[in-house]
């Protein structure tokens, strides 16, 4: 293998000069405010992480990436780089124009000037990239579900770097890498790419690793976005910095990576190594089911556990950075040390503790013993994950208009209030029209706008250690889920359908609007003249005929107690 070249990476940033005065003249262009991917994506653009491209992908290079992982000029590229839209905002632009680049508070970040506008097939690119146009997939449901409808793609021009405020001294550009890497004359790199804690065992595979590349060390952690429900990246980064001190300093080093990951498998897997090889990296680590999305709608793992080293072991050559598989490391009792699993003899105690069953221990506040992990590294996830009984958690009602929602949870509220320990917020479909959202009618827009109004709040309120009972009609499933992916990033999402038929409801019509509904003299009316989409899987769903509410709020109450939310 050759020595690597660490000389600078073309950025497409401009001087500062220039940068000064284009800032000015960019205040006047179109401006497009970024999405947290695409400002992760952006910065990676402008400081070469993503080099060879120059900036979001044209529709040729983007039809070549989803085909065939190549740009149109042959270039192996498997992800999709693209500036995605709403409507309305491409409305107004023509290829030709430049549009400024704007982060959340506004700062112009870079130009683009449009080559290129188009509407994707978002389910060829479902398909082509992450093999199945499924919504259990991230990427895909991010595709469908997140991303604006049409496509904006041509060369940028990098005015500033995106501003962090947090671990500013542990985040690098590749050149910053590179210039550290000729500084120490580190000749030989491998990077290991992680987006979760690293115990014991991963300090074990990253050591031999390295002595099997007789390379040094780089770990190299996302904290862009990473997979939904994964640990936050300030937490991650505490218990990295804490394993780091068990590493040798002279032969290791660690830098932030500010990557959207797409868990896009084995393209994803190749991404990473291009990414890593502009780093100034010689070697990657790529593991069993590298940058897994886990399972799809059918139960089974969306990717084989051996396809991403296939990927990237077929392309090293080609990207010019060489693969090392990542060894599957368990605990040897007998010997009291890590070894690779598939190098282990019959008949020896082997110890492991899974991911799922990690989580668990934390949950339950149960033991993680010192072979599996560092107690500075547990400290810091305990500190994160308190047990679930002291956690905060959403319980999301779902159902027709009279089927019992409000009652339910009015009942539950008052229950989880006499228990006490946490603070109890009712966000009942009524309350919130008159208050949160007055303004808003019955258009699938505006349900939607009320729904996701009341999960940013649940989700605040989960944050924060409380409960959040919502009890909105929710007719989507889409809006749903999106409520319940924000929601659990800080605690559980207990979904409960009361189920009350639509007939029942109409029967008992309490508030006398199903008999105006049917009059036609209320409009878009949930099962009447508006869809109801029922839950497929929810936590629970409850009968509410011919079982009254007391029982209903305590069937609630058991299935929380049986989640660990409650203690009994
Ligand atoms: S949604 O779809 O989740 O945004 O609806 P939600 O905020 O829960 O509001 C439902 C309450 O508004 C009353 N109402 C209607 N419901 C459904 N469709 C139409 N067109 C409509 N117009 C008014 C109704 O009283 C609902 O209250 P609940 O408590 O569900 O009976």
């Amino acid at each position: 293998m050759q020595l690597p070249n660490l000389a600078p990476i073309p950025e497409l940033y401009v001087s500062y000069e220039s940068a000064q005065k284009l800032k000015v003249e960019a205040g006047e262009l179109p401006s497009w405010d970024l999405t947290p991917r695409q400002i992760c994506d952006l910065e990676l653009l402008m400081n070469g992480g993503f080099y060879p491209l120059k900036g979001f992908l044209t529709e040729e290079d983007y039809d070549g990436v989803v085909a065939n992982m190549r740009l149109k000029d042959g270039t192996l590229w498997p992800m999709p780089i693209n500036l995605d839209v709403s409507e309305k905002f491409a409305e107004a632009i023509e290829p030709g124009q430049d549009i400024a680049l704007r982060d959340p508070e506004g700062v112009i970040l870079a130009i683009l000037s449009v080559t290129d506008k188009w509407m994707p097939d978002k389910t060829r690119e479902a398909v082509g990239v992450y093999g199945a146009d499924d919504l259990a997939h991230p990427a895909v449901n991010y595709l469908h579900n997140t991303a604006g409808k049409v496509y904006l793609g041509g060369p940028v021009t990098g005015i500033q770097q995106p501003v962090h405020y947090d671990f500013k001294a542990r985040r690098d550009t590749p050149n910053e890498l590179r210039a550290y890497f000729r500084k120490l004359g580190w000749r030989r790199v491998v990077a290991f790419q992680t987006r979760n804690p690293l115990h014991r065992a991963h300090q074990e595979l990253t050591f031999r690793a390295a002595r099997e590349a007789q390379a040094n060390l780089l770990i190299h952690p996302v904290v862009g976005m990473t997979k939904p429900g994964d640990v936050d990246h300030f937490t991650r980064v505490r218990c990295y910095e804490a394993v780091l001190d068990k590493y040798p300093s002279a032969t290791t080093t660690m830098s932030l990576l500010n990557l959207a990951m797409r868990m896009a498998g084995p393209r994803e897997a190749l991404w990473h190594s291009i990414i890593r090889k502009n780093h100034g990296c010689t070697h990657f680590i790529v593991g069993r089911d590298h940058a897994g999305p886990g399972k799809n709608s059918a139960g089974k793992d969306f990717y084989g556990p051996y396809e991403a080293q296939e990927m990237v072991r077929a392309h090293q050559a080609e990207v010019g950075i060489e693969m090392v598989d990542f060894k599957h490391m368990v605990y040897v009792q007998e010997r009291a040390q890590y070894e690779p699993a598939d190098e282990i003899e019959e008949g020896v105690t082997v110890l492991n503790i899974s991911g799922t069953e990690l989580r668990r221990r934390l949950r339950e506040g149960l033991e993680i013993p010192e072979w599996f992990s560092f107690p500075e590294v547990v400290a810091e996830l305990r500190r994160t994950s308190p047990p679930r009984a002291n956690q905060g958690f959403t319980v999301f009602f779902t159902g027709f208009s009279g089927s019992g929602k409000s009652t339910i949870a009015n009942a539950l509220m008052v229950k989880l209030m006499e228990m006490g320990g946490r603070p109890v917020t009712l966000l009942d479909g009524d309350v919130v029209r008159k208050n949160l959202s007055s303004e808003l009618g019955f258009s699938k827009e505006h349900r939607d706008l009320n729904i996701r109004r009341i999960g940013f709040v649940a989700s605040e309120i989960t944050k924060n250690g409380g409960i959040a009972i919502c009890a909105p009609i929710a007719p989507y499933t889409a809006t749903r889920r999106a409520v319940r992916e924000e929601i659990e990033q800080y605690g559980a999402f207990v979904e409960i359908h009361v189920a009350t038929s639509l007939e029942e409801c109409e029967r008992r019509d309490r508030k006398g609007l199903y008999k105006l509904a049917r009059e036609g003299k209320i409009k878009e009316f949930t099962g009447i003249s508006d869809p109801y989409e029922a839950p497929v899987h929810p936590e629970l769903r409850v009968e509410t005929e011919n079982v009254d509410v007391d029982n209903c709020a305590h069937q609630v109450l058991l299935k929380l107690e049986s989640m660990g939310l409650i203690r009994g």
